[in-house]
């Protein structure tokens, strides 16, 4: 794709805008970033394209300048039906994401990897399965990297893995992973999209253009992937745990984690591998759904030339990321846990699978449509008592309140929040900060949040108030 004298206009000045004008700009092309947020806003951003002198529309998008483009790149953070950019598609401008951009560039092997929830941890810990292995590696993608700035490198990995969210997939054309990743879907990101199943499509997207040299690695169990998948042109290898379907294919992994009378493991059936075991006694990663995520990684690593060696060492270290289910302490026998990364209702629910301890909740945020009444038979069972923030806390208390034992209680900080829990629990308990929103209406992101919670904790601990 020549880009040299194009009108290209990258809409949304983040990470990825600043990797596209970047990229376009090296390419001789003429190059104009529009954001609707103000100078002010943008920061650092904006001072990194102003040296690289392109044309700037700052405070709103001009649709003249989208409908006169050559090329527009449209950044994650931007959906693809806004006005200005349905116009150009009107008008016949090519639209394009950064992912699929950065792809048409890209000559090694991509690794891609979706779902709702696990796309992080498994990205980064294949990642790790092939560094072990001795490969060369470039990992990239939603998980903070841009893809454009590898493929603007002369350096080159022998294999590329990436973090690939819907909202990128909203926006491909050809971009075909040699290996795809789909992990679960669950309800998200429905303040994006106008119903779940133009969300279930995108995900889907992930396989699109793979053909039969291509490898579809998939979770079997979710019954919106399996009907996803009946129809792909790739190789399957379809993961899921013991038990819980009926396969007919050969290939694949089998995770075995709760059968008291072995070890836990996974086994993994390949063609070009045979039989080969994990073994997961030194598993770090907490949950019975983190083992879905081993298992993908997994097969993902042996597929495109991991060692069993590479793979086992990386499943043994991996102590999981930030903000996951994270522990961060613990005062009077009352356990803390960060899990500010979940956003959404799902990965509230698997957070609250893995304790077998009584749990004091703290949710909310901003409201990203998830529906909460899904909660209600977890909470029933598992929760001691609600503590409720943010925008969203009315919401969560008018679905879930009754349905918890000690009922639910509202703060106003995160600071608050963490006392009240504190308060509500007793020695054995667990403290959870798992939200089911996103952080936007109190923090930047879901890391600034969980930093706030881990301060409070422990300024707790310093203060030992009760
Ligand atoms: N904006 C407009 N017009 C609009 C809407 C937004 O100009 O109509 C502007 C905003 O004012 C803002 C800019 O767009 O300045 C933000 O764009 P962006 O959110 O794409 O910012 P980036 O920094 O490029 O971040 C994106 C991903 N963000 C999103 O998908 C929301 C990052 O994923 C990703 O790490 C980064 O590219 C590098 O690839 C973050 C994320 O939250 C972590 N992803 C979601 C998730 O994981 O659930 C999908």
């Amino acid at each position: 794709m020549d880009l040299a004298n194009k009108k290209v206009l990258i809409v949304g000045l983040g990470l990825s805008g600043v990797a596209a004008a970047r990229f376009a700009k090296k390419r001789a092309a003429s190059v104009t970033v529009t954001d609707i947020a103000g100078d002010n806003e943008l920061i650092p951003y904006v001072d990194t394209v102003r040296k690289l002198n392109v044309n700037l529309e700052l405070g709103q998008h001009n649709i003249e300048t989208f409908e006169q483009a050559d090329l527009i790149i449209v950044s994650p953070g931007v959906s693809h039906t806004i006005l200005p950019i349905k116009r150009a598609k009107e008008k016949g401008v090519p639209v394009l994401g950064e992912l699929e951009l950065a792809s048409r560039y890209i000559t090694e092997p991509i690794v891609a990897i979706s779902g709702t929830n696990g796309k992080t941890t498994t990205t980064t810990l294949l990642g790790n399965m092939l560094k072990n292995s001795g490969c060369n590696v470039f990992v990239g993608g939603n998980i903070g990297n841009p893809l454009l700035d590898y493929a603007d490198k002369s350096v080159s990995s022998g294999v590329v893995v990436a973090e690939v969210s819907s909202f990128q997939l909203d926006t491909i054309d050809t971009f075909k992973p040699r290996v795809s990743v789909l992990l679960n879907i669950s309800a998200d990101h429905l303040d994006r999209y106008s119903n779940f199943e133009d969300y279930v499509k995108s995900k889907g997207r992930i396989f699109e253009n793979q053909q039969g040299n291509d490898t579809a690695i998939f979770n079997a169990a979710d019954p919106l992937i399996r009907s996803i998948s009946k129809d792909l042109k790739a190789r399957k290898l379809p993961f899921h745990h013991q038990g819980t379907i009926q396969r007919n294919t050969v290939e694949g992994a089998i995770i075995n984690w709760d059968d008291p009378q072995n070890q836990p493991n996974i086994m993994i059936y390949t063609n070009d591998t045979g039989k080969k075991s994990i073994n997961l006694s030194q598993v770090k990663l907490p949950g019975r759904h983190n083992m879905e995520n081993v298992a993908a990684a997994s097969l993902a690593a042996l597929t495109v030339g991991g060692t069993l060696d590479g793979v086992q060492s990386a499943v043994n270290d991996f102590r999981g990321l930030s903000h996951r289910m994270e522990y961060v302490g613990t005062i009077n026998n009352v356990q803390f846990f960060d899990d500010s990364k979940a956003t959404n209702v799902d990965a509230v629910a698997r957070a609250l699978e893995t304790f077998s301890k009584p749990v004091v909740l703290i949710m909310g945020g901003r409201d990203k449509g998830g529906d909460f009444q899904h909660l209600r038979d977890l909470v029933r069972r598992q929760t001691k008592k609600l503590i409720l923030m943010g925008e969203a806390k009315g919401e969560i208390k008018y679905y879930l309140e009754s349905a918890c034992k000690g009922g639910a209680q509202t703060a106003s900080t995160i600071e608050d929040a963490v006392l009240l829990a504190y308060k509500a629990a007793t020695p054995g308990d667990v403290v959870l900060l798992s939200p089911a929103c996103s952080s936007f209406d109190m923090y930047s992101s879901y890391a600034e949040r969980g930093e706030a919670f881990c301060g409070a904790v422990k300024y707790l601990n310093k203060t030992g108030q009760k």
